[in-house]
């Protein structure tokens, strides 16, 4: 059985992180450890006043006993962290844990919409840039890009402008590079892939949904890093991902104001169990 270790937050109310990825990566039949880098009360988009207990200290310790104990993982797949020290922190663990066949999977989880998340100063993207130097793959969607690449965010980009942006970002250090939420016309979007070891592109889009819900960024990663480290190649993992993310919209539509706080992810389980196969 493959084993991916997931290095982020627990937000305890709302769909994101910890809470999408566990039971994602386990309905794929893949062994989910979990490295909780802080446990908040909810997620920071839609709510006010949430608690946040930062667990950063724990990190060097539970890496330390998983070592004695021999402990391996196929994947290390990292996502919100929420501060320097965590990031500090996760390259350590990287360091530690990567082999020569481990993927080191980074989602830098920290802005959309031209926004970075509440909490993050303008010092963050550059930590987050050192995280994204020691990944195989990341998987920013575009404000994160910007952030990273220390460019300002715009909507009014063509092709040129988002293959040049994924050689840069792969100039991070990563050897390769997706990004998420790439738009040419109003009518579609998807996932833009780029390997710089052998410079091949790929691009999978879907029919655009007027609508966002929260955590649909993790459900994306949860479910690529999944099935990447299950040995799918990268055409079929980017379909897989996007098109489950799409089911998990179209599943939460009817029931938007609701459920303002994530999707409905759950109900789409069967139909991931069966994409796999
Ligand atoms: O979905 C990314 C995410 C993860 N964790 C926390 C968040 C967010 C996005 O806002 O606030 C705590």
């Amino acid at each position: 059985m493959k084993r991916i270790v997931t290095i982020q937050d627990i937000s305890c109310f709302g769909k994101c992180s910890i809470t999408v990825a566990l039971p994602l990566i386990s309905a794929m039949g893949i062994e989910c450890a979990i490295l909780p880098t802080s446990i908040l009360s909810t997620h920071t988009g839609g709510f006010t006043g949430f608690t946040f207990r930062d667990l950063s200290d724990d990190i060097p310790d539970i890496s330390n006993h998983w070592q004695s104990c021999k402990i391996d993982f196929d994947t290390i797949y990292t996502g919100y962290l929420g501060n320097e020290k965590q990031i500090n922190y996760t390259i350590d663990f990287i360091k530690a844990f990567k082999k020569e066949n481990t993927l080191v999977f980074v989602d830098p989880a920290m802005a959309d919409n031209g926004k970075m998340y509440v909490g993050f100063d303008k010092d963050f993207p550059a930590h987050m840039a050192r995280l994204c130097s020691v990944a195989d793959i990341i998987v920013p969607n575009i404000t994160e890009a910007c952030f990273l690449l220390d460019v300002p965010y715009t909507q009014d980009y063509d092709e040129d402008y988002i293959k040049n942006m994924l050689v840069d970002l792969c100039k991070l250090g990563t050897k390769k590079a997706v990004l998420t939420g790439v738009s040419f016309d109003k009518q579609t979007q998807g996932a833009y892939f780029y390997d710089s070891e052998s410079g091949k592109y790929h691009f999978y889009k879907r029919d655009t949904i007027p609508a966002s819900f929260h955590g649909t960024g993790d459900t994306f990663s949860s479910v690529f890093a999944g099935a990447l480290t299950r040995g799918f190649d990268i055409e079929r993992a980017i379909k897989t991902a996007v098109d489950f993310t799409v089911l998990t919209i179209e599943k939460t539509l009817p029931d938007k104001e609701s459920h303002p706080y994530g999707t409905k992810f759950e109900e789409c389980i069967p139909q991931l169990v069966d994409m796999i196969k």
